[in-house]
């Protein structure tokens, strides 16, 4: 022991003696000041991470700039480094890259999702600047996957871009740009725990002498193993050395309670102890099972799964998006509770799995392998590289317990109505033909690993016997949304696990839209109000947790995301985060908290969507109160409303409000929460406590309009003395058979209240008292063209009324606008508003006198000027 210790030490001095004159390897991350173009005449300055699809994404116009990019940026090299290898690592481009240094094509790299690497020490010039030039291409490509899919390929070079520099022995850069080493556990036990590291060393000059110092730390930071290893490498090869630990005792396992750490690292030395190059990684003692009965194992222990899926864009930035934002994220999902990441559709920023080893959450990690493959030599090839790259970069992760690479691999081959059955076969044949080429791989190369896909609720994944290749096979489910209801979710595993009993399942996606906007005490689906979220998801929660056999469930998605066709309540935004693009928090992601995380006592009152309320007579609001604790007691200004028990994490409780401000109290024990909330209750119709008065028409749903600060409320048939339709119907551009997705409305942010609307009304009456008016009429053609969206996946087209319409409006007896035909004199789908003032004795009717087809109208504001 004591001659190791000195080894050590003398070693660690001749290092930094070493280092004064030598430097050893070095990684200079080069994203600031590169130049940017999108047709090199016009030059910009940017940083990376940079996309040129951070705002076309999300306009108004359709579709969003697929094609080149250049990007370009000198770098001086000293000729002191002559001696070095240099090279550059790319983390991220999306989604193809083709690097010219001094003018020289260098590589070309395909897929948007993994690092890669060049070596580029024979392209450059010493002791001048060099010219690194990088030609970006987002086009749709049939040979880079994925093919089409549901969130934004936002073109540009998003990750860092490392410019290496290393002696001529180093750890290996050219095994798809991973670390050069990997790290493989052994009889991992509560007792003991044994490691072994495959170190990749590559020497760039003739036989030569070096050595490799291995050591393995404790989270307190002491020495706990140590290996030295003499080499001899050979001319101009890279060499492969085993490294095997003896075990350690009584290790300290990880797993999410308690993510204990052990650390890494490897030296590497030239044979008079200089040191050449050094790397770390984490070590967590873990062991990771499914069993098809009993569900999801760690280290021995039944544990289920729970936690999110993520997307990596955010709000205004695209998929550019600084590291240390998307750090929080995960900060944010280990704060709610999860045990779990589903890093959806495609490896993530390294850093972030880094910060899931620190933090204790299990990873399910995929490629982009997403909805379809195309039958070609070269898309498998990509597919092959791609697989290699992820799972050797990011194989050292201990939170990385799942390796996948393809999601709803069929969903295109379902809804394909042109192909013909014989088509259809082959591309079955195909599919399979890969997915089983990149099982086989990941099994290979991370032999002890789960094994993971995704499919989409169709039979076509049991029939061919896709779902039997990965060891764990996640559904993802969406009943209460596109597919029949919220409750067949159950019935549905249960059929399925009584089926295929020897295969383990998992809940991989499933969700509603929810727009933070939208309420109603009648949640339905489609409505994307977030009381629907509140109900699917805790109703999901309970199917999950009742049946053993499931090893977990991640929701979709942890946050709203950037998927440019899409038409939500948010145009090209994904709503069904439990947090918002921004990642503001949605109730619904308090209320996992309350189920999941017990370590303090957390209460929520679940009103954060409760912008502006304005309450009919006695109506009463369901308000839901989400908490950790069993028993809580709710008090209503002061007043309690007695003890409530905590079932599945909430208390709803119906409210009585008064005019003004509310304020609610919940309290356990020792700890209690209070929130306010404003309200307009309107006891008669007499705009004394209010001053405008909205109406979200053909709506059940509550919708706040930020823009204008106002709620407007659902509308209602006519009732005397209020207000309402006499006649009509509602028709919604979001409707709950699966036709197609909503619509971006133009000229407008507030979708919700026009992609609602009446048809066929022609009286519409408001029993608002003697005075004058400012009066806003909202208006759209719901019409639209069938076939223009091409991830509508409906059975049907969409059609309302095939024929034109047109109709005069009139409030009272004023002509407000003769023969207005939405369709001809504006743009498609584009909100439409009419204003005018009115003086009345008594009430407003609203007349649309149909002239042509029937009348459509989606909102109105009433305004009291006296
Ligand atoms: C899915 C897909 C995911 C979509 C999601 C949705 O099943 O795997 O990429 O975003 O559905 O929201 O429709």
């Amino acid at each position: 022991m004591p001659h190791i210790k000195y080894k050590t030490f003398s070693l660690v001095l001749m290092a930094c003696v070493a280092s004064l004159f030598l430097s050893h390897a070095q990684s200079k991350i080069i994203n600031s000041g590169w130049q940017f173009s999108e047709d090199k005449i016009h030059w910009q300055t940017v940083n990376i991470p940079h996309t040129w699809n951070d705002k076309d994404a999300f306009d108004d116009e359709s579709g969003y700039r697929r094609g080149l990019g250049y990007y370009k940026k000198q770098i001086y090299v000293s000729s002191q480094d002559k001696d070095h290898i240099f090279y550059l690592k790319f983390n991220a481009v999306n989604q193809e890259a083709t690097v010219f240094i001094n003018g020289k094509k260098a590589t070309n790299h395909k897929g948007g999702y993994t690092a890669f690497n060049v070596e580029i020490t024979s392209l450059l010039n010493f002791d001048t600047y060099n010219l690194i030039e990088v030609e970006v291409d987002n086009a749709h490509n049939d040979n880079i996957p994925p093919l089409d899919a549901d969130f934004t390929f936002y073109g540009g070079i998003y990750r860092d871009v490392e410019l290496i520099k290393v002696p001529k022995q180093h750890f290996s850069l050219k095994d798809f740009a991973s670390d050069g080493f990997y790290v493989n556990y052994y009889n991992v036990s509560n007792d003991k725990a044994g490691v072994k590291v495959d170190v990749l060393i590559d020497n760039f000059e003739t036989k030569t002498d070096a050595h490799l110092y291995l050591e393995i730390f404790d989270a307190e930071g002491n020495r706990v193993r140590e290996e030295h290893q003499g080499l001899t490498l050979k001319s101009n090869k890279t060499e492969t050395v085993k490294v095997t630990f003896p075990e350690i005792k009584n290790p300290k396992l990880w797993s999410p309670d308690n993510p204990y750490l052990y650390k890494l690292q490897l030296t590497l030395s030239d044979k008079n102890g200089t040191i050449l190059d050094q790397k770390q990684s984490n070590l967590g003692f873990r062991w990771a099972t499914v069993d098809p009965e009993k569900g999801f194992f760690l280290n021995g222990k039944p544990i289920k799964l729970i936690g999110v899926n993520r997307h990596q864009d955010f709000k205004d930035y695209g998929n550019a998006v600084p590291i240390e934002l998307q750090k929080q994220d995960i900060h944010l999902i280990k704060n709610m509770g999860a045990n779990v990441i589903r890093f959806a559709h495609y490896p993530h920023s390294r850093e972030l799995y880094k910060l899931c080893d620190e933090l204790g959450i299990l990873v399910w990690t995929e490629i982009p392998i997403v909805n379809k493959v195309t039958d070609s030599e070269t898309f498998f090839e990509v597919s092959n590289a791609m697989q290699n790259e992820h799972i050797k970069q990011y194989y050292n992760y201990p939170s990385v317990v799942m390796f996948g690479y393809m999601n709803e691999i069929f969903l295109r081959l379902a809804f394909d109505k042109k192909s013909s059955d014989k088509e259809k076969e082959a591309l079955k044949t195909t599919t399979l033909k890969l997915a089983n080429q990149l099982e086989d791989l990941t099994r290979k190369l991370a032999p002890d690993h789960i094994t993971v896909m995704a499919g989409h609720l169709n039979e076509v994944y049991n029939n061919t016997g896709i779902a039997d290749l990965p060891m764990l096979f996640g559904w993802n489910l969406y009943f209460g949304w596109y597919d029949a209801q919220i409750e067949d979710l159950g019935k549905f595993l249960d059929e399925q696990h009584q089926r295929y009993p020897k295969r383990s399942l998992l809940l991989s996606e499933y969700g509603p839209g929810a727009d933070v906007r939208i309420f109603t005490k009648t949640p339905k689906k489609f409505d994307f109000s977030t009381n629907y979220q509140a109900k699917l998801h805790q109703s999901y929660y309970k199917q999950i947790t009742e049946r053993p056999f499931m090893t977990g469930m991640t929701a979709w998605n942890f946050a709203d995301f950037g998927s440019e066709f899409r038409g939500d309540a948010i145009p090209h935004v994904n709503q069904k985060g439990l947090v918002q693009y921004d990642r503001t928090p949605k109730d619904i992601y308090y209320w996992y908290k309350s189920v999941l995380d017990d370590k303090k006592p957390f209460i929520h009152i679940a009103t954060d969507y409760l912008k502006q309320l304005t309450v009919l007579e006695n109506e009463t609001v369901p308000i839901q109160i989400y908490s950790n604790q069993n028993d809580v007691n709710v008090s209503l200004n002061g007043k309690s409303l007695g003890d409530f028990k905590v079932k599945n994490g909430v208390v709803s409780i119906d409210m009585s409000f008064k005019n003004g401000n509310n304020s609610i109290r919940v309290s356990t024990e020792n700890f209690s929460e209070e929130k306010t909330i404003k309200v307009n209750r309107i006891e008669a119709f007499d705009f004394k406590n209010f001053k405008r008065f909205g109406i979200n028409l053909g709506a059940h749903f509550n919708f706040y309009d930020e823009a204008q600060n106002i709620t407007f409320v659902p509308d209602q048939e006519y009732k005397k003395g209020w207000f309402g339709f006499k006649d009509g119907s509602a028709y919604g551009m979001t409707k709950d058979k699966n036709q197609g997705l909503p619509h971006n409305i133009k000229n407008t942010g507030a979708e919700p209240l026009f992609q609602t609307l009446l048809e066929g009304c022609t009286k519409y009456q408001v029993e608002v008292p003697e005075g004058n008016y400012n009066i806003k009429l909202y208006f759209v053609e719901p019409q639209i063209k069938p076939t223009e969206n091409i991830y509508n996946l409906s059975e049907e087209t969409s059609e309302s009324n095939k024929t034109q319409r047109i109709f005069d409006v009139h409030i009272n007896d004023t002509l407000i606008e003769k023969r207005l035909n939405l369709a001809q004199a504006y743009p498609e789908k584009y909100g439409v508003m009419l204003q005018a003032t009115i003086q009345t004795k008594k009430g407003l009717t609203l007349k649309l006198n149909a002239i042509e087809g029937l009348p459509v109208i989606s909102g109105i504001l009433i305004e009291k000027l006296d």
